[in-house]
């Protein structure tokens, strides 16, 4: 076997079934090897290497499995990068293959060489070059079982052309058993009596919820415990919001009933998370009233936060051995307090109460979208404020139905359609992005075509950089610069790619044109046109 072939095999042998790729003249033998492999891994050109990045990303938070990416050396692998930090963000499996300068070019910045260690320290789980034809195979295993090891994350593998040349009979290591990081007992004791103590808990609900696919067991445990439920930022669908513990979302804009709610709560149950920045307002959230229970399978997490019970384990086991432990069921008070705070939250998320300069009101739309659409749909965002209108009005009321950058990178959006598609072909799919994040990777409407996906696109174009606009009238009060964008029309450039594009102007005209697009069999288009002082509905007035 070639080193193109034994990287195959290797894939092959762990289950991938999806890499993402953009070729290059380095990676010839491992697209040869997947071409006479299509049906068992299924192989996406798209054509920026960030694409390929955000689709295996959007595809491993579906399938909850490492996905790949194969890219060349420096120019796409920098390409790739922005990727794999937004991977790193979300604690997604991404295991991205560089295929390399010759060995014996390396370290006289040779034509198209990066020293990859450097490159992405700070980014990846671990960064892999493999020395040597014999350890192609061992390496390739690692680097995947590592991505779903503990926290996921993305593992960068080097390998150069010359090796991938060369010809083996390989040693494809066995598949190892899962590992399960489980609670300990004592732990758990303490969490339960912590809970019991409490007069108002609250759970807050991570991304190892969604990628554990642990959903079911978070409504048991808070149904247990009667604490509410806060998700995690852009961790919307890890708990249904029609049920009476939620007490929605933790984004970047603190909402007044949010901040009462965590005023007077004496304990933050933290499952599943690593408590990122944005969900703890910048680390702010913990206060003297709070005890706080941490559970999370990344040791290394714990090390930010005084946990006053700290749980290194998965998701289900820690909840279900903590509700496992509770003496009796919550009382009375606790649970009025959690159906008081969840009112409050379904006030927040009935229309109407923003009011809007132009023709398009964004709360009224995704209010019909709500009726109109399936609720399995997976919602995937771009980075940009038009979609604060969807954290706020849209309900997110089954697992596995929201994809956007933890990392707030712009471009995620058409190529997280991509790989959602592909992870689950019988979805609904939605991708909404702004006008900026179209015109940055847009153009993956060509793969969406060319592979036949049905992906359907909703543009939200305000003809600026919205949320930077914000930004700057915020500082310097009617002042903006370079904010301004004169946008294509965006139906013509669907039309251009081949897919049936609608227009809409008028709130009364979405409801309409988003069933003739849901009618579409294939990708669909819908360019919404709203009003440039409508960016946000955070601030009283949409602006
Ligand atoms: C790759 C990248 N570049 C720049 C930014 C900074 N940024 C965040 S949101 C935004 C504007 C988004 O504009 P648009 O997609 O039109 O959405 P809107 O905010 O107008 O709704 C920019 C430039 C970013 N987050 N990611
Ligand atoms: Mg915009």
């Amino acid at each position: 076997m070639n080193g193109g072939e034994v990287v195959v095999e290797t894939l092959l042998s762990r289950g991938v079934e999806a890499v993402f790729f953009v070729p290059g003249g380095t990676n010839v033998t491992v697209l040869e090897a997947l071409s006479r492999n299509q049906n068992k891994i299924r192989s996406i050109p798209t054509r920026l290497e960030s694409s390929a990045v955000f689709a295996a990303d959007a595809y491993s938070g579906i399938r909850k499995k490492p996905a790949c990416v194969i890219c060349s050396r420096a120019p796409g692998a920098t390409n790739a990068a922005i990727g794999i930090h937004s991977a790193q963000q979300a604690s997604r499996p991404v295991v991205l293959f560089i295929t390399n300068i010759p060995r014996r070019l390396k370290g006289r910045e040779a034509f198209q060489e990066i020293n990859y260690h450097l490159m992405f320290a700070d980014i990846a789980k671990a960064v892999f070059d493999v020395n040597s034809i014999n350890e192609v195979a061992d390496v390739v295993a690692r680097a995947l079982d590592l991505s779903v090891s503990g926290r996921p994350g993305p593992v960068v593998v080097a390998i150069s052309k010359d090796i991938l040349d060369e010809d083996i009979e390989p040693r494809i290591p066995h598949v190892s058993a899962p590992v399960r990081i489980g609670a300990d007992a004592d732990a758990v004791a303490a969490a339960a009596r912590l809970i019991e103590a409490s007069k108002k808990p609250i759970i807050l609900a991570g991304e190892m919820i969604g990628f554990e696919n642990a959903n079911e067991a978070l409504e048991k445990f808070a149904e247990a415990t009667g604490a509410g439920v806060m998700t995690a930022y852009r961790q919307q669908d890890s708990f249904r919001n029609d049920h009476p513990a939620h007490f929605g979302h933790l984004a970047i804009n603190r909402l007044p009933y949010q901040e009462e709610a965590l005023k007077e709560s004496d304990l933050i149950i933290a499952v599943g998370s690593r408590l990122d920045s944005i969900t703890t307002a910048d680390y702010t959230m913990l206060k003297p009233n709070h005890k706080l229970i941490m559970i999370c399978p990344d040791a290394d997490a714990f090390s930010q936060w005084q946990a006053d019970v700290a749980i290194g384990s998965h998701s289900i086991p820690a909840m279900k051995a903590i509700a496992a432990a509770l003496k009796g069921a919550p009382p009375a008070d606790r649970i009025a307090w959690r159906d008081k705070v969840h009112k409050a939250e379904v006030e927040f998320a009935r229309p109407g109460e923003i009011k809007v300069h132009g023709d398009v009101d964004m709360a009224r739309c995704i209010n019909q979208f709500n009726e109109i659409v399936p609720k399995d749909a997976i919602m995937v965002s771009d980075a940009g404020t038009f979609g604060r209108w969807i954290t706020r009005y849209y309900r997110f009321n089954k697992p596995n139905t929201e994809l956007s950058p933890i990392s707030g990178a712009m471009g995620y959006g058409v190529p997280g359609g991509v790989g959602a598609q592909v992870a689950n072909p019988d979805a609904t799919v939605f991708v909404w992005v702004g006008d900026g994040g179209f015109l940055m990777t847009g153009h993956e409407c060509a793969a969406i075509m060319q592979e036949k996906l049905p992906v359907k696109i909703i543009v939200c174009d305000n003809n600026c950089w919205g949320s930077i606009m914000t930004h700057q009238r915020k500082r310097f009060e009617g002042w903006d610069f370079g904010t301004r964008l004169q946008s294509p029309d965006f139906a013509k450039l669907g039309e251009g790619y081949g897919m049936p594009s609608f227009k809409v102007t008028r709130t009364e005209d979405f409801a309409g044109a988003l069933k003739d697009m849901l009618a579409v069999d294939g990708p669909a288009m819908l360019h919404l046109l709203t009003d440039i002082r409508d960016i946000s509905p955070f601030t009283g007035s949409a602006q």
